[in-house]
């Protein structure tokens, strides 16, 4: 096992754990992720209000969020369309790091801009909450606060850089987190000023699919 810090209780952060190629492999997937489920803007439940971040998904579920709610699905809010299957490098990622024993289910792909952030939030849509939340970052390095169980708790920083792992499990799985900002210009991994995060989800208690 790759050498982790514990950043909160549980919350394990693998800095530079993808070398170079592995990162540049891993968005050339993603650039085919998106010709297959293009980028969509998701916005505040009620407010409509949009989010700063674009998203899609991979995987036999997707993470969407629109008017009427938060919400899992298994067809891009748009096209209607399946989303693609998760790669086989992050499923084998998702196994080496989480030891979990059952396969993640959604893979959201949150592409942020220059200007783009993600406000505390807790990850709680999925119905099994024992399982963790593995988070991937390529690209822009992103300043990414974690706390505890409640918003007003005491929060702290870290700086996510391009290759950097991080899961959310047991202590810290309903952490509150989110990302103040990104650094942009702090890599050349994708050509251009921006950051793309992956985040791996468990979303139903493994007996569900059998
Ligand atoms: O971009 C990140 O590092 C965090 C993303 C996140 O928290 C989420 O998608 O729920
Ligand atoms: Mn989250």
């Amino acid at each position: 096992m790759p050498q982790s810090i514990e950043i909160a209780p549980d919350c394990l952060w693998w800095p530079e754990l993808l070398d170079r190629p592995a990162q540049e492999a891993l968005v050339e997937e993603v650039r085919g992720l998106l010709r297959e489920a293009p980028l969509f803007a998701p916005a505040m439940p009620r407010t409509g209000k949009p989010l700063s971040v674009k998203m899609s998904n991979c995987g036999p579920l997707g993470w969407v969020a629109d008017v009427s709610g938060y919400r899992y699905q298994p067809f891009h809010p748009d096209t209607r369309a399946p989303w693609p299957p998760i790669p086989r490098s992050l499923l084998d990622l998702w196994d080496q790091l989480t030891r979990h024993p059952a396969p993640p289910e959604a893979c959201l792909i949150n592409w942020y801009a220059p200007d783009a952030r993600m406000g505390l939030h807790q990850d709680r849509d999925e119905t099994d909450l024992s399982a963790p939340v593995l988070s991937l970052s390529l690209g822009d390095t992103a300043l990414f606060r974690i706390g505890g169980e409640n918003r007003s708790g005491s929060t702290h920083s870290v700086r996510l850089t391009s290759g950097d792992a991080v899961l959310l499990a047991g202590r810290s799985r309903l952490a509150f987190h989110g990302v103040d900002r990104i650094l942009p210009g702090t890599s050349t991994l994708l050509g251009a000023p921006g950051r793309i995060n992956l985040t791996l989800r468990r979303v139903t208690p493994p007996d569900a699919t059998l």
